[in-house]
């Protein structure tokens, strides 16, 4: 068996680079003991306030984000943190060489139906500035916690999964999952139709219509409603996540952030031979403006990505 500490020094990569990844590894473990407890804990609801997004702050997104906050404070290689919850960047008061960008519980309106949730970070050289391409991330992971608690790695290679065992040790249970060129399997939340932009609807209409259609085979649909489940879904069997732009997210530029969530899932699907876009352009490759910016979200296994970019290059 390999475990995380073994797995990091097999890495070539610098030893203070792996160190931050296992300070987002022990606070995504933390985390996890958190979530398991929190109906018992009481913990479970809102705190009354929104965050930067606008959003109703449940307890646990306040709770994961001290958890993170604290390892961090930890590791004197993290500098800059920026988080979904703080509406600034937080300086750590550190010369540490790294900034961390992370939603530390995402998904959190299945907090309260005991559905998998997740928390999503990159790993940026904190010189380089807050607003880096997607391309310039050293490091990427999220950590799922739903029936196993899992925790997913890049540093752009390749992806690894480990899984937390009852010792609180992350085992390597998956080393370099593919993401199947073709698959079968849709996910997007179908009652945004109405707001839906062409090529949204017409690459959608041809997976309803199976093997009718011109995709010529059946398509199944799958929406947990938190990315971390429906991208390791896709990660582990193929298929696609559409968070697209629409009339209703257009003014805001999309649904899903890019710093946070869109750029470092961009970078692991693509670590495991998937693919990532807008529809128009390739995530990784856009130029940030602020740092909890919005874009639309398209990703997973590439047949598919190809087919919504062919839609969008048609209008
Ligand atoms: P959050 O960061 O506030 O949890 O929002 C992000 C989540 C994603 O996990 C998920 O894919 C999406 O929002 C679901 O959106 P919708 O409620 O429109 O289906
Ligand atoms: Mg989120």
């Amino acid at each position: 068996m390999t475990d995380l500490a073994q797995w990091l020094a097999a890495q070539s990569v610098d030893s203070k680079l792996a160190s931050v990844v296992a300070s987002m590894a022990a606070a995504s473990a933390e985390i996890a003991g958190v979530l398991r407890m929190a109906p018992v804990a009481g913990q479970v609801g809102l705190v009354g306030h929104t965050n930067v997004q606008g959003e109703e702050q449940k307890a646990l997104d306040v709770i994961s984000n001290d958890v993170v906050l604290k390892h961090l404070r930890e590791n004197p290689d993290v500098s800059i943190l920026v988080s979904e919850e703080l509406e600034e960047p937080v300086e750590l008061g550190t010369d540490g060489a790294y900034m961390i960008a992370t939603d530390p519980l995402d998904g959190s309106s299945n907090l309260d139906v005991n559905v998998t949730v997740g928390t999503i970070f990159a790993v940026l050289n904190a010189a380089d500035g807050l607003l880096q391409k997607g391309r310039a991330q050293l490091a990427a992971g999220y950590a799922a916690y739903g029936p196993a608690t899992s925790l997913v790695l890049t540093f752009g290679q390749s992806v690894a999964v480990f899984t937390l065992d009852s010792a609180g040790d992350w085992i390597l249970t998956t080393d370099n999952p593919r993401i199947p060129e073709a698959s079968g399997e849709f996910a997007i939340n179908t009652a945004r139709e109405r707001f839906w932009d062409a090529a949204t609807k017409g690459y959608v209409a041809e997976n309803v219509a199976g093997e009718h259609g011109a995709a010529g085979k059946r398509y199944n649909m799958r929406w947990v409603g938190s990315m971390v489940a429906d991208i390791h879904r896709i990660l582990m069997r193929g298929g696609i996540f559409l968070y697209p732009l629409d009339s209703e997210t257009v003014s805001k530029g999309g649904r899903l952030r890019l710093l946070y969530e869109a750029n470092p899932m961009a970078m692991l699907v693509e670590a495991a031979g998937g693919d990532a876009t807008t529809g128009r352009e390739k995530i990784l490759d856009l130029q940030p403006t602020a740092i909890h910016q919005r874009v639309p979200v398209i990703l997973g296994s590439a047949d598919e990505v190809k087919r919504v970019e062919d839609w969008y290059a048609k209008g």
